[in-house]
């Protein structure tokens, strides 16, 4: 498929193109488990992850304007797109504003996973956030938590710092804007996810400047590949929990005898077919409007 715009950006699933002075984010159906992409794509997933966006930011609009902040969307949807962007890009792509990025990713954490669990074994702490002792993987922390982190160069991962190198990177009034519009954002987008069963265990936002308002929420929010989404009915501490999305193709990545180096497997079409079914899901639920 040719795309009739420039390629700013790619990353492992998406790609942003440049349209006169705004920017084409889109959503491919491709997936990504153990760091690498999969071969075989999940129908629907960039569709899915594009309308859980649109969705997000209509949801998380008041808590923008609370502080002073709005978000990166201009447009969605084929009628609403620019001549020019091809047919197949129906429904995978937005059209937002284009910013200044921050350097940083913002995380917000109200659930112990992951990296953060890995730094709370090695220090109590996730860098310069003190946790309380006991927890386990899958935990609620008592308080959600902002967990700042670098971004990484294509191949890395992301690194965690601590607030002073927010304050470093943007100034002392940003990085606190930050933290406090972060856990906002992640507070209510919890209360969402948990009304629909799903619990919102983490989650990272990117941040723009622009003229006015100031501090624009931009990328994808809150959707399966910017967060973990765990169902709320199997949430059970002390071990890793289940993924909301992924957890089919992990499951079978893990008996395929795959070496997580090679070029990944082909996922079986039952595989394929229940992923798709847990996007599609995660939409329902969230969303309460049939997918179609
Ligand atoms: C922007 N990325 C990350 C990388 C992706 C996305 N509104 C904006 N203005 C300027 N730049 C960006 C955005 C947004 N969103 C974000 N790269 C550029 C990224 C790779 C693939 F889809």
């Amino acid at each position: 498929m040719t795309v009739p715009f420039e390629l700013v950006a790619r990353g492992k699933v998406r790609e942003v193109y440049a349209v006169d002075d705004r920017l084409l984010l889109v959503a491919s159906d491709r997936i990504s488990a153990y760091d690498a992409v999969l071969p075989t794509p999940i129908p629907d997933k960039g569709r899915v992850l594009t309308a859980l966006s649109v969705w997000w930011f209509d949801q998380l609009s008041p808590v923008l304007a609370e502080h002073g902040a709005g978000h990166h969307l201009l447009a969605a949807g084929n009628a609403l797109l620019p001549e020019g962007v091809p047919a197949e890009l129906a429904g995978r792509a937005m059209l937002v504003r284009r910013l200044e990025m921050l350097p940083v990713e913002c995380v917000a954490r109200g659930y112990l996973s992951g990296s953060g669990t890995s730094a709370y074994q090695r220090s109590g702490a996730i860098v310069d956030v003190p946790l309380p002792a006991g927890l386990v993987e899958g935990s609620r922390l008592p308080e959600p938590v902002f967990t700042p982190s670098t971004k990484a160069e294509v191949g890395e991962h992301d690194e965690a710092i601590p607030f002073a190198g927010v304050v470093e990177a943007v100034g002392a009034e940003q990085a606190e804007a930050l933290r406090s519009l972060t856990l906002a954002l992640y507070r209510r987008g919890a209360e969402i996810a948990e009304q629909a069963g799903i619990v919102l265990a983490d989650t990272k936002f990117e941040f723009g400047t622009a003229g006015s308002p100031s501090l624009v929420l931009g990328d994808e929010v809150l959707t399966p590949d910017s967060s973990r989404f765990w169902p709320a009915i199997t949430w059970s501490p002390g071990a890793p929990q289940p993924s909301f999305d992924k957890q089919y193709v992990r499951d079978w990545l893990t008996t395929s005898g795959w070496d997580r180096v090679s070029p990944a497997p082909e996922l079986p079409e039952d595989v394929v077919a229940a992923t798709r079914d847990r996007y599609v899901r995660a939409y329902e639920q969230l969303t309460g409007e049939p997918w179609s």
